[in-house]
């Protein structure tokens, strides 16, 4: 080995034994490190010691100048680990891990704020006796209006407020052109729509059960509303209702009074404004005020006796309340969201601070 490649050697010899030697966070590790690099007897530096004997007189010298400063890193290097592994401030790195890479920030997923509010509200609810029933998304005419008492003619049941679907059926039998834009009956007993409420599950549960009736149900709703700070085509409500012998307007403030507490503290102040539903009288609707704001978080009222009759009940023998409000304006309430639309653009920057 003449003197420049011997001086290659050495470099590369103390650039590894500098890597190795901050890659070695325990006493082991350390250790065998020393042996390989430094050791007395067979390590690489002292093979390297032997080269530089053998290098001609007049490049002996520089030999002996690279080899001590390589000697020097190595001793340094192995001191800086030693104190290191010491002080035990590697103790918590674990195997395989190497510190001394850039960082990488992991987005962990989670849950959207709106499922978090629907479970906070079951969980509410659940403490105050009502069961948790699901109803369908695509509803027909019977549940979403007739059966709660809304008229043909209520602007409620306008094409223009709803999401009507094109019916297969109709769709087969027209022709042509028609059949690329089929007509669309609301008034039809088989027309589907996208629920615009959940009170169609009202009408479901009581066509299938008994009195006494004690559920909510939270799923979404859709309505052709525009986007606005607090209007969205798609939205969550949570529906419920009580169904027993003697329910009254006084039980139904009180359970949603007990609902606002729980959900909000008790320093929040909940008002009732008198309303009007087809399906409901009297109704009310139900604002809360919580850290000097007022909101309206859904209508409420006792059912309707042509209700209780369209599905079977006798409006002699029960009565009972029901409410419908509005997630996304509970879930807005609480966390003090100041648009709607946020909850929906999927910004990550948003979501991830809930
Ligand atoms: C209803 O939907 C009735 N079904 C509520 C009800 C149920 C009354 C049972 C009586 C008995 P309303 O259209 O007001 O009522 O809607 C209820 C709540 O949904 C509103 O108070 C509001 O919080 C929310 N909401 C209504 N439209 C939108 C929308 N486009 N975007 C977001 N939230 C909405």
């Amino acid at each position: 080995m003449d003197l420049d490649q011997l001086v290659q050697t050495l470099e590369r010899l103390a650039l590894d034994a500098e890597a190795a030697l901050a890659a070695a966070h325990d006493a082991a590790a350390l250790e065998a490190a020393r042996v390989q690099f430094a050791g007395a007897r067979s390590g690489q530096l002292k093979t390297l010691q032997k080269e530089v004997g053998t290098l001609p007189a007049d490049s002996k010298r520089a030999g002996y100048v690279k080899f001590n400063e390589v000697k020097d890193r190595i001793q340094a290097a192995l001191d800086a680990a030693a104190a290191r592994v010491e002080s035990g401030a590697d103790a918590a790195i674990p195997a395989g891990l190497d510190p001394t890479l850039p960082g990488v920030r992991r987005r962990l997923g989670h849950v959207h704020p709106i499922t978090q509010t629907i479970e906070h509200l079951k969980q509410i609810m659940a403490r105050l006796g009502f069961e948790v029933v699901e109803g369908p998304e695509v509803e027909d005419t019977w549940h979403n209006f007739v059966a709660l008492n809304i008229p043909e003619d209520h602007p409620a049941r306008d094409p223009l407020d709803n999401f009507f679907l094109a019916c297969a059926g109709k769709l087969a039998d027209d022709k042509g052109a028609a059949a690329r834009t089929p007509a669309i009956d609301p008034t039809a007993p088989d027309a589907r729509l996208m629920r615009s409420q959940t009170s169609t599950v009202q009408i479901r549960v009581m066509e299938k059960s008994a009195p006494p009736v004690r559920i909510i149900s939270l799923g979404r709703v859709y309505r052709p509303d525009p986007p606005d700070q607090t209007h969205f085509p798609m939205f969550h409500q949570m529906e419920g209702l009580w169904i027993d012998r003697s329910v009254t307007m006084a039980q139904l403030k009180s359970v949603l009074r007990m609902f606002a507490t729980n959900y909000l503290g008790a320093d929040v102040s909940i008002r009732f404004r008198p309303s009007f539903f087809p399906f409901t009288e009297p109704s009310v609707e139900a604002d809360f005020s919580w850290k000097g704001k007022w909101i309206e978080f859904g209508g409420a009222g006792m059912v309707d006796p042509n209700v209780l009759r369209a599905v079977g009940y006798d409006p002699e023998e029960v009565t009972g309340f029901a409410f419908g409000l509005g997630v996304e304006r509970l879930c807005m309430g609480r966390h003090r969201i100041e648009d709607i639309r946020d909850l929906f653009r999927n910004d990550v920057r948003f979501l991830e601070q809930f």
